[in-house]
């Protein structure tokens, strides 16, 4: 009986462990079995699975769980390595405790469900009761209770609103061709956002390369999840008070941008495609003597000989290297683009090289995969092995050898006629090995990383890269853009959404094809896009085959002037945008800042009518909105807003319709800003004149801004040699401060102007006993305004009231009292 009786409850228990269940529909992971404390680092045993949680900063901890015995650590996005953080762990038999400075860890035992909290015990972000972390066959979902008015952001290029709540998205690179403007996924993965609620904002990083799917609550009033097909539940969770420092943290992480070379952030000029010589000639003479400034002209696939990889086709481009030697000193520089396909073909030196050096992605059976793109038939390289990269660094030479500059990563998702590459394709994945549903969302990073890898080892100065498709962490190597939208209004308002998601999410340089790609733009959408181009990291105009011309002058003479305005605001505000990359370079902050970075928990920045709103570095707001508006409805968020044009004032957090008016960007700089500038050029190898004009706009609140400089073009700076110093502006004490500079360079300014902007009642400067020279002056910022608005009337341009006052560039601390 007894015997009996302890037969049937231990099949009971058999039956109910969630081991038994194997064959169920669902794995839920179960109790804690075993814990084992390890430094910072917690291992711990479950039912079914094992877990892993370490602290990786005060503000940063990993959860890692498998249902397999977790393998060796290996990741494409984290390069950040756990620093050694004061913190205690403490376990009792219902929960173990890990507690830093800034966030503190609950991992419940019965079940396994872990909670994050702040230091004074708010909820940051816990397990669904009762859901926690489960498996469907290998597929596996971490569930996460949804918070009161929990909101959320990030997620990289994903389309949809700003505000991500009740929307669920998956991460899946694909070629989109003329894609919806709600199309998901699109070509790139970055599994990271930032959670919203109560006054807590934390960010999640979920480090899996397999499809991944996000629910922000999408069919469901319980939770958001994060699950991929395969593979681990391995996630970050970062904590801070302010987005921008999450921001930091996760660049931290998955590591920031190095400086761009400058003429990446002039004008790019670009069509698929410009050819032959002539044309490519006559499209870099036209932009130089309609003043248009620009610094590059990108070549397509026409370039290529049969769309082969490193050739050229020499009916069309005899002498390449002459070429771009003859753009070079035009002041354009060369960017081409690379497609991830190798014909097959035998002979063909880069193929054979390809066959030598054996680094093809192969099927389980040895044979190469062969694909059909552009070119014909062709296998690819893998580039998630040592010698797939380095095979590819050594043909980055062709490109080197041909004069070029800058290497556009395209179709690398990798995109083939068909587009259903088969999952039993097998890569080395860096030793680890595996098939392409593992390895598909890490293939364009790692081919944007070969190429800039090659470009850095073979050209002279810093090269440029772009890629369609990447995978969180691309920032460390690559410029994004957004793959080819279409030429509508909506498109471009997403656009910006997609560039600031981006930013959310740790690429700082991104753009858009300005203008649209598919289709034609009516010509005031044009005039709109080329505008807001300025006010984007990557200003890029491209258009598809068979779209009309893009170029600033196909619109007519009045479109032509407003884009040389804006063109040119953009070259004189280099200074700015030079420095705000620096910034990305040191903080992953991007330049196009959504308002949920620094106004995250003001419910408006949400609001679906506000939410193309954006900073663009911290003095800017910029306001996009259809062309075909007349009217639009702007929501200035705390602090006090100038009008760019005429330096009306505009109080904050408060909305205003304003008239639109084609002419013009509607821009507001905030009470506060630094913003330097520089005398126009027509690209960024020009020289400017010697005097940097520095605008300080009063507000109520301290300004500050850190100037840098360096030569734009060499890797010098990473030894010192730059030219870096701290603005600021108190209007407390009345005092603006220049800090001493910093670095080995040379600052190109002898002089520097100060435009005070909103200082009416100062008559007089101070440095000392000494008095500084203060005069009335007016400024405009589009000097060389638009013959004539939409209605026919003279189009007078704006200026605004200013105060100057020249001082010398020395190096040394300057105090300025007003
Ligand atoms: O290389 C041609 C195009 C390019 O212009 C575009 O920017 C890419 O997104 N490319 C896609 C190939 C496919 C075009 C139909």
């Amino acid at each position: 009986m007894k015997f009996n009786y302890l037969l049937t409850l231990s099949l009971l228990s058999v039956l109910l462990s969630a081991k038994a269940f194997g064959q169920s529909a669902v794995l839920q992971i179960g109790n804690v079995t075993g814990v084992k404390v390890n430094g910072q680092q917690v291992d711990i045993t479950i039912d079914n699975a094992d877990a892993q949680v370490s602290i990786y900063t005060p503000s940063i901890i990993r959860v890692r769980i498998d249902k397999k015995k977790l393998a060796p650590d290996f990741s494409y996005a984290v390069t950040g390595k756990p620093l050694t953080v004061k913190n205690t762990i403490e376990q009792n038999d219902k929960q173990i405790t890990i507690t830093t400075d800034s966030l503190k860890a609950v991992i419940q035992k019965k079940p396994f469900a872990v909670a994050f909290y702040t230091p004074s015990g708010e909820v940051i972000n816990q397990d669904e009761t009762g859901l926690g972390t489960s498996w469907a066959g290998d597929a596996v979902t971490v569930y996460k209770k949804m918070q009161d008015d929990e909101h959320f952001v990030g997620l990289g290029e994903k389309t949809g609103n700003l505000d991500r709540k009740g929307n669920g998205y998956t991460n899946w690179n694909s070629d989109n061709y003329g894609y919806a403007v709600t199309q998901d996924p699109l070509y790139s993965t970055i599994p990271f956002y930032i959670g919203i609620h109560h006054d807590v904002n934390y960010g999640v990083f979920f480090d899996n390369t397999y499809q991944s799917d996000f629910n922000f609550g999408a069919s469901n009033n319980r939770f958001s999840s994060f699950g991929a097909h395969g593979g681990e539940a391995n996630y970050y969770i970062i904590y801070h008070k302010k987005v921008a420092d999450i921001i930091t943290s996760y660049t931290w992480l998955t590591g920031r941008m190095p400086m761009p070379p400058k003429w990446a952030l002039g004008y790019q000029q670009n069509r698929y495609s410009y050819y032959p010589e002539a044309e490519v000639m006559r499209i870099a003479h036209t932009l130089r003597e309609k003043r248009i400034p620009a610094d590059g002209i990108t070549l397509d696939i026409h370039y290529m000989d049969a769309y082969k990889l490193f050739t050229w086709n020499k009916d069309r481009f005899p002498d390449p290297l002459k070429m771009n030697t003859e753009l070079n000193s035009l002041g354009f520089k060369t960017t081409v683009i690379v497609d991830p396909g190798i014909k097959v073909e035998k002979g063909a030196g880069s193929y054979e090289r390809g066959v030598r050096d054996d680094i093809y992605i192969k099927y389980p059976d040895g044979q190469a995969y062969t694909g059909q793109v552009w070119p014909g038939w062709c296998n690819f390289p893998d580039f998630t092995s040592a010698k797939g990269r380095a095979w590819w660094r050594n043909e980055v030479k062709f490109f080197a050898q041909s004069g070029v500059s800058g290497i556009w990563n395209d179709m690398n998702e990798i995109a083939t006629w068909g587009q259903k590459m088969p999952h039993n394709v097998l890569f080395d994945y860096d030793g680890k090995k595996a098939n392409h549903l593992q390895a598909h969302n890490v293939y364009g990073m790692q081919m944007a990383r070969s190429s800039y890898e090659g470009a850095r080892e073979q050209f002279k100065e810093r090269p440029f890269i772009l890629t369609r498709s990447g995978y969180a962490g691309l920032q460390r190597y690559t410029a994004i853009w957004t793959g080819d939208n279409r030429a509508e209004d909506d498109h471009m308002l997403a656009g910006v959404r997609l560039i600031n998601s981006l930013g959310l999410s740790g690429v700082a340089f991104a753009g858009m094809d300005i203008g649209g790609f598919t289709g034609n733009p009516t010509i005031a959408l044009y005039t709109r896009w080329i505008e807001l181009g300025a006010f984007t990291p990557y200003y890029r105009n491209h258009t598809a085959l068979n779209s009309k011309a893009s170029e600033p002058w196909s619109y007519g003479e009045d479109v032509l002037d407003i884009a040389r305005n804006y063109i040119s605001l953009r070259y004189q505000l280099l200074p700015y945008i030079y420095a705000n990359f620096y910034e990305a370079t040191q903080k992953g902050l991007p330049l196009m800042r959504s308002l949920a970075i620094n106004y995250t928990h003001d419910p408006r920045v949400l609001d679906a009518q506000f939410q193309n709103q954006y900073e663009f570095g911290k003095a800017f707001l910029v306001a996009p909105f259809e062309s075909s508006k007349e009217y639009g409805k702007i929501y200035f968020p705390a602090g006090k807003w100038y009008d760019l044009y005429n330096d009306g004032l505009q109080a904050g957090e408060q909305d205003k319709i304003v008239q639109l008016n084609v002419n013009k960007l509607p821009v507001y700089v905030k009470g506060g800003s630094i913003i330097p500038m520089q005398s126009l050029t027509q690209n960024t190898g020009q020289l400017p004149n010697d005097t940097l004009t520095i605008h300080i706009y009063n507000g109520d609140t301290a300004g500050s801004f850190v100037y840098y400089e360096d030569d734009g073009k060499s890797f010098d700076y990473e030894k010192g040699s730059y030219y870096k110093r701290a603005i600021s502006f108190d209007p407390a004490i009345k005092q603006i401060n220049f800090g001493k500079a910093d670095g080995s360079f040379k600052s190109h300014f002898k002089l520097i102007k100060l435009a005070l902007h909103g200082f009416t009642d100062v008559s007089g400067l101070k440095t000392g006993d000494q008095q500084i020279p203060l005069k009335d002056g007016r400024y405009g910022w589009l000097a060389a305004a638009a013959n004539t608005d939409p209605q026919g009337s003279a189009y007078a341009p704006e200026t605004c009231p200013i105060k100057v006052a020249v001082i010398k560039n020395d190096d040394g601390a300057i105090k300025i009292n007003y």
